[in-house]
């Protein structure tokens, strides 16, 4: 890159990365996903994490739904309910490994989790600019920890299908979409309300896999 090939202008969801810095870097060496990736995480954190993740998507998927009819266009409208199917195929694997590890998926969730899950759900009354802007935090961060570890992982670890779902090529396309989404009419910069609203998902990311390593309960 030179002064006169400057290269391209980065995305807004580049711009609200970089804005994160170390924080960001927290998320994608995380000790829960490098353990998980090399198979060495205990059986027990990864049940909480189970149990407790299973809880998320299913708050995640119905934030999803709702901003599916927030989206102020069909073009928008049509990217994220692509996303309904393959998500409905991800709480299958969540419950047939709960099953197959005797989990019960009704276990009251954790208060962190429930301040997440609360908090997609209240990112909807700030209007679709900042709740889109949550939607691709918690998915961007999914997709960066786990792509981290990807080619360092463990194919034959008892994890492996969970690190696959959120470093695939098709998980990346999805997270692309949605930076494509966020860039529409949003200037070069990301207002005061996005950054602050990414600000708190990358928060709430860190609190999560601490929440689980620590076994977090009322
Ligand atoms: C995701 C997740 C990714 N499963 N759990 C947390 C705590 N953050 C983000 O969302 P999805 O719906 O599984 O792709």
């Amino acid at each position: 890159m030179t002064a006169d090939h400057p290269g391209p202008t980065p995305s807004i969801g580049e711009r609200l990365v970089a804005g994160e810095g170390a924080l960001w870097g927290r998320i994608t060496t995380h000790p829960f996903v490098v353990a998980a990736a090399d198979g060495t995480l205990d059986r027990a954190t990864f049940d909480r994490w189970l149990v407790e993740d299973h809880f998320f998507v299913l708050g995640f998927r119905r934030f999803l739904a709702r901003l599916v009819a927030l989206a102020p266009e069909e073009p928008a409208r049509d990217v994220l309910a692509g996303a309904l199917g393959p998500l409905g195929d991800e709480l299958a694997l969540f419950r047939s490994e709960a099953s197959a590890r005797g989990l019960d998926l009704d276990a009251e969730p954790c208060p962190t989790n429930l301040g997440y899950t609360s908090f997609l759900t209240s990112s909807l009354d700030d209007g679709w600019p900042v709740a889109l802007t949550v939607l691709y935090g918690a998915e961007r961060a999914y997709f960066d920890a786990w792509s981290a570890v990807r080619a360092s992982a463990d194919e034959a670890s008892p994890y492996w299908r969970f690190v696959d779902n959120w470093s695939s090529s098709a998980f990346g396309e999805w997270v692309g979409a949605i930076d494509a989404l966020l860039g529409d009419g949003a200037g070069d910069r990301p207002a005061a309300a996005v950054r602050r609203a990414f600000g708190r998902v990358v928060r709430f990311e860190l609190r999560f896999w601490d929440a689980v390593h620590a076994g977090e309960r009322w």
